[in-house]
């Protein structure tokens, strides 16, 4: 039998009570999803943790997305003293979502229920500037507040070189250098990490998100890339962690390290707000010019004169037309999961008609 568990540790509070009492299960047990499997999910609960698959109508009529993921707070039906059946998932507040990968229209939910994202970045050669800007786009959709850790510091870097290319976010991110052999470095990041809170460490693989987490906990909780290399051995899920408590604070979520992170916010304010040309493009001749080709456009003219970076700008390009495409591709999904059921309808009508005579 697992230890009872302090929920208000992992965040529980009285706006996730109240979320609950609007659920038609309002009398069963809660918990928070601490790992994901294929077809079931780990679940941290009052009097323990549990196994916990879908039920039924869970499985039912739901979007990829719309599946638990790690930090999302469900409500289940008790079996045994170790497993469950998922009943409900409570609405998700501040969740980081980016594009499925090799898909044009689909979200993928990576963690839910997130006050803070690390956003990770090693300073060997992972260092890319156009990918903070992305992840601090995504962010911005859910109230997430962005911070940026730049590890490895041991290796060496060019520090001039690093806050020059930061200085348009700088004032609008905390940006912490850290080293696993500094442990003041590791200090001041815990420092920011407060009890009840959650923080989500997502970022390139390699640059030492679970080194990073294993560090705050004081314990080697997460598989590290030198411990599985050391053991010879893969990672087997068993011992697979996402969520972990860190004494005394918050709750740290760990991600498998992603290739490309496909932004789905396509809310154009938020993204002039990151790249910090809001200021110009309220100058633009135009209302609703889009800083291409037009007259008394203020943001080209701005890059012209050195005032916004060239790089900046053809990310905001980048960005813009990524995000409406998926905008555009969920659209046009929808209009065709509509014209489909309309036809579904026409023929469930007719069939109806045909009985009747
Ligand atoms: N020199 C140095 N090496 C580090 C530091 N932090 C992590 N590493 C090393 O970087 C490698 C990768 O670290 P991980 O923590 O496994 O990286 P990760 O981001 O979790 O990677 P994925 O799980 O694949 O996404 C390991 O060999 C670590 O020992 C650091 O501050 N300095
Ligand atoms: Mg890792
Ligand atoms: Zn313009």
């Amino acid at each position: 039998m697992d230890t009872m568990n302090n929920l208000s540790i992992y965040g529980w509070n009285e706006s996730l009570f109240q979320l609950k009492q609007a659920s038609a299960y309002k009398e069963f047990m809660h918990g928070r999803v601490a790992v994901t499997h294929k077809t079931c999910y780990e679940i941290i609960a009052e009097d323990g943790n549990r196994i916990c698959e879908l039920s039924g109508n869970m499985l039912y009529g739901r979007t990829y997305s719309e599946y638990p993921c790690t930090g999302d707070w469900v409500i289940f039906q008790a079996i045994d003293s170790d497993k469950g059946i998922i009943l409900d998932i409570l609405p998700r507040q501040k969740t980081l979502y980016r594009l499925k990968s090799g898909s044009v229209s689909e979200k993928q939910a990576i963690a839910s229920f997130v006050d803070k994202a690390f956003i990770v970045q090693s300073l060997d050669d992972n260092f890319n500037v156009r990918r903070i800007e992305r992840f601090m786009l995504q962010m911005g959709s859910e109230n997430i507040q962005p911070l940026l850790v730049l590890t490895k510091t041991d290796l060496g870097f060019n520090k001039d070189e690093v806050e020059n290319a930061l200085r348009h976010i700088s004032h609008k991110i905390p940006i912490f250098f850290t080293s696993v052999h500094a442990s003041d470095s590791i200090d001041q990041l815990k420092a920011f990490i407060l009890p009840g809170e959650t923080v989500v460490f997502t970022g390139s693989s390699g640059v030492g998100k679970s080194t990073l987490i294993n560090v705050l906990c004081q314990q080697e909780i997460m598989q590290t890339a030198t411990i599985s290399r050391s053991t010879g051995k893969g990672k087997h899920t068993s011992t697979r962690r996402e969520m972990v408590l860190m004494e005394g604070a918050g709750v740290l979520i760990d991600t498998p390290g992603i290739k490309v992170f496909g932004v789905t916010n396509d809310d154009t304010g938020t993204l002039s707000e990151v790249l910090n040309i809001e200021s110009f493009e309220g100058q633009c001749h135009f209302k609703d010019c889009r800083h291409i080709n037009e007259k008394g456009c203020a943001v080209i003219k701005a890059v012209e004169e050195g005032d916004i970076d060239q790089g900046v700008y053809e990310n905001y390009h980048k960005l813009r037309k990524e995000t409406w495409h998926y905008t555009a591709s969920v659209q046009e999904k929808r209009k065709q999961e509509k014209s489909f059921s309309k036809m579904i309808k026409k023929v469930k009508d007719r069939s109806i008609n045909k009985g009747g005579h």
